[in-house]
């Protein structure tokens, strides 16, 4: 695996709010990944464990975006010890500059033939806690292509976000009618050999195309708060008895939902 990151990969993913790295994971590991996620996804019914599922499963349009599995590390000890991975814990804490950095969640997004895009959106919106340095490693488990459902980011928007976001529906640019300034801003579209991944800001504005293939497009997230991050008011995949009783600026630090993934050596004094 390869989770060393040069100066020059931060600074662009700084300035970009996302970073492609090549060879993330070698053919070995490809392999390896591959069988864990694909056995997990297929023993999992629900799209999140708990059930706090918005009505999206069941949703022709959503269903078709991608097939999600949301938690997965809590259903197989496998991809247990895929996610809580010390080394890229470190990444996302180095991207962001932080000292510690918590599991979110972690999530499989498999885009079957044929799928719909992925339309535009922003992630943290979405999430428990309100943070500009939260961040996203997606593994590209497939070669995604512009044919099969690539993934595509603003350059540089993630420092004008704001909180302000769209559900993922049928209108694909429907986010652009919330941000004005960013109409006329290029995407990039990054492409990728199975075995890449990519980071991304909670606050980048992404997007998938497509799936006009007959074959998936498979790939598997896993998204990092810092520690200290505290609750917004927001259910998104809380279990229903932890969501009940937290008050809203209360620390997300619930170590058997949320554990730490890594955190910097303490300096000696
Ligand atoms: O895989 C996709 O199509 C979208 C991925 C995404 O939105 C994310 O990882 O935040
Ligand atoms: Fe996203």
């Amino acid at each position: 695996m390869k989770t060393d990151l040069s100066d020059e990969q931060v600074s662009r993913y700084r300035e970009d709010g996302f970073l492609k790295i090549e060879t993330f994971l070698d053919a070995g590991e490809l392999n390896n990944w591959r069988a864990l996620i694909d056995n997990a996804v297929n023993t999992r019914d629900e799209r999140i464990p708990g059930a706090n599922d918005d009505g999206r499963l069941g949703d022709d349009y959503y269903d078709n975006v991608f097939k999600q599995r949301v938690n997965l590390w809590q259903t197989s000890d496998a991809v247990r010890g895929l996610v809580l991975n010390e080394n890229i814990g470190r990444m996302a804490a180095a991207l962001e500059d932080v000292p510690a950095v918590r599991l979110w969640h972690d999530q499989a997004l498999y885009k079957g033939p044929w799928a719909n895009p992925t339309s535009w959106h922003i992630d943290d919106p979405y999430w428990s806690f309100y943070s500009r340095n939260a961040t996203t490693i997606w593994i590209a488990l497939d070669d995604t292509t512009m044919q099969n459902g690539a993934l595509y980011f603003l350059p540089g928007a993630y420092k004008q976000a704001t909180y302000d976001n769209v559900l993922i529906g049928k209108n694909v640019g429907a986010l652009f009618d919330v941000y004005k300034d960013w109409t006329h801003c290029q995407p990039t579209c990054v492409e990728m050999k199975a075995g890449d991944a990519s980071f991304h800001n909670g606050l980048t504005p992404h997007a998938a195309g497509p799936n006009m293939t007959p074959m998936s497009r498979r790939a598997f997230s896993i998204i990092f708060m810092p520690d200290g991050s505290t609750f917004n008011g927001q259910r998104n995949v809380l279990p229903e008895k932890l969501f009940e009783c937290l008050s809203i600026g209360d620390a997300l630090e619930d170590d058997e939902l949320n554990p730490v993934v890594f955190q910097a050596k303490q300096p000696r004094r």
